[in-house]
């Protein structure tokens, strides 16, 4: 196949007019339209002189111009990078910089912060907005709608993505055409998409989740996708009638739950329910079950390995864990110490392997080989265990990561800032329970000397350099960090102390 990943999930579509995708307006875009506006984005992406295997570095908003933009990148060869359109410039700055992105694609309200970062970086700054305006697709429209394939191989990088480190710097993991193709093959299978389907999209497309996960699931089984620019609680319950199918991170649900509209009647056509990207609690499963009379189906995956383990389609979906290891993908449970499988039953690091297993972190070997071993298995930083009959469940991180509302945040970004402000000696950033965002941002000051950090002035810097969603929800002034005997700060004793912080 001269490029697997465009030819499978697009290209097979082409003249086809049947309905791609549903906008909160009642309009409709056909796959046929949808591929001539994404022959005009690789021409253009051409024409700005990427070439297959640069970068594409993209922040834009949700629309399904965006959309195309990553299907483009696909039919040029050319490797899609999203950002969360939460990033500020300064967070921006470092994936253009570090991806050394030909191109930054950004909405034309940002283009006059981010032109100096593009400047600096020597890329192209172009815009688009979610609503089809802006220079790119001003351009676009000039180009031919046909466009001549780059052939690729299933070996070669389709996408960067860029996943937080504990070390505070961002790793753009790489993923293969193989790799996407491999997972949405089989998740349709195991889901049972077909091209009857609508699915309720209202995830960013900035993430695995919502990028991959929905939308090559859709493109692969030629169904429909009702694409909201993101979550809005009236507008999902609006749209629940005419879907069969949704995803959604664990506040979707828990939001769901919240309202009254969200009744057994507006669901009992829907055929599946799909949870990931961070804990669903066993009682959210329940209470869903009890509200709707459906289970929903919970998975697990990371963005350097698509989708790993998944709850079954037919057959038990057990709350509070994620299932079993997808067809092709082998998951095993180690000591993290030795590396050795530890029996069933035990708690251990989880580990993986498969077609699904991203090519390793751009430009940095060290840490691919921290976490990627020679044999091919991938460390997750995950703890997990396997009950007797074969379900895993995720019991805990071996990596200080915070997910909030589905969103990953390494404390270490947020504890190099806090470490710098005036008057602080220094910090620990810990997540605790939030009942809406499941955990959400803490940070612990300890004071320089005897006067108090101004934790308002703290709050506003942060606001400069930081995206929302990373920003400490409650900042709290103590007088020492509690630490070990080896000198090591205690976040659990942290945790513990300010869990209910946010309770109910
Ligand atoms: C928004 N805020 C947040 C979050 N989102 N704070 C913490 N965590 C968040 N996730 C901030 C806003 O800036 C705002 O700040 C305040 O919190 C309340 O915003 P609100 O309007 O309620 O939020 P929202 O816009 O409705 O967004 C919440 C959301 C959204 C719908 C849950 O965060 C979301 O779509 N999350 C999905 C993330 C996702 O797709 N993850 C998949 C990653 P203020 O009021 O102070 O201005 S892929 C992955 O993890 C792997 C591969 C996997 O397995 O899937
Ligand atoms: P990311 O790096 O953004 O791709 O996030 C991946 C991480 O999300 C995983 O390593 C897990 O810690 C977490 N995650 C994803 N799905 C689940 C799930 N169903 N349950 C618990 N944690 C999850």
């Amino acid at each position: 196949m001269a490029n697997p990943l465009f030819d499978t999930l697009f290209g097979k579509h082409d003249g086809n007019d049947a309905v791609f995708l549903h906008l909160p307006d009642g309009r409709t875009i056909t796959y046929a339209a949808f591929l001539k506006m994404t022959a005009q984005y690789a021409g253009l992406l051409c024409a700005l002189g990427l070439k297959p295997g640069d970068r594409l570095a993209v922040q834009v908003a949700k629309s399904p111009q965006a959309l195309a933009v990553y299907a483009a990148c696909a039919q040029a060869g050319i490797v899609f990078l999203p950002l969360n359109t939460a990033y500020t410039a300064d967070e921006v700055s470092y994936f253009v910089e570090n991806s050394g992105a030909g191109v930054l694609l950004c909405d034309p309200a940002k283009a006059a912060a981010l032109e100096p970062v593009a400047v600096a970086c020597g890329a192209v700054l172009e815009t688009l907005s979610g609503e089809d305006s802006g220079t790119f697709r001003d351009k676009a429209a000039e180009m031919p709608s046909a466009f001549h394939t780059v052939a690729r191989s299933g070996e070669d990088l389709a996408a960067f993505l860029y996943t937080s480190g504990t070390t505070g710097r961002s790793k753009g993991a790489m993923l293969t055409q193989n790799n996407l193709l491999s997972n949405a093959q089989v998740l349709v299978e195991e889901w049972r998409f077909t091209s009857e389907d609508v699915l309720l999209h209202a995830l960013p497309i900035f993430h695995t989740h919502g990028l991959f996960v929905a939308s090559n699931i859709t493109l692969l089984a030629g169904g429909q996708m009702i694409f909201l620019p993101n979550f809005q609680l009236d507008e999902v319950i609006a749209q629940l009638p005419k879907a069969t199918t949704m995803m959604g991170v664990p506040t979707f649900y828990t939001r769901l739950l919240g309202d009254s509209g969200f009744t057994k009647d507006l669901v009992q056509h829907m055929r599946l329910f799909v949870s990931g990207s961070a804990p669903l609690l066993a009682e959210t499963h329940v209470q869903f079950e009890n509200r709707t009379g459906q289970r929903i189906l919970e998975r697990y995956g990371m963005t350097e390995t698509n989708m790993n383990t998944s709850n079954p389609y037919e057959g038990e979906r057990r709350a509070g864990t994620v299932g079993f290891a997808l067809p092709g993908v082998e998951v095993k449970i180690t000591d993290s110490k030795t590396g050795e499988t530890l029996p069933q039953g035990e708690i251990g690091e989880i580990e993986v392997r498969g077609p699904n297993v991203f090519k390793g972190y751009w430009q940095m070997p060290e840490k691919t080989a921290e976490e990627l071993r020679e044999d091919g298995f991938f460390i997750t930083g995950d703890l997990g265990q396997v009950d007797a009959d074969g379900y895993i469940s995720i019991v805990g991180r071996n990596k200080d990561l915070i997910i909030s509302g589905g969103y990953n945040i390494y404390p270490k970004e947020i504890e190099l800032l806090l470490d710098e402000a005036e008057n602080v000696l220094e910090s620990a950033v810990i997540g605790v329970p939030h009942p809406d965002f499941g955990e959400c941002v803490v940070g612990i000051l300890v004071a320089q000397g005897d006067t108090a950090p101004d934790l308002e002035a703290i709050g506003a810097s942060l606001g400069t350099v930081l995206a929302r969603f990373k920003q400490p929800k409650r900042l709290i002034v103590l007088p020492e960090l509690p630490r070990n005997t080896m000198g090591k700060v205690q976040k659990k004793a942290l945790r513990d102390q300010f869990a209910d912080l946010f309770s109910v």
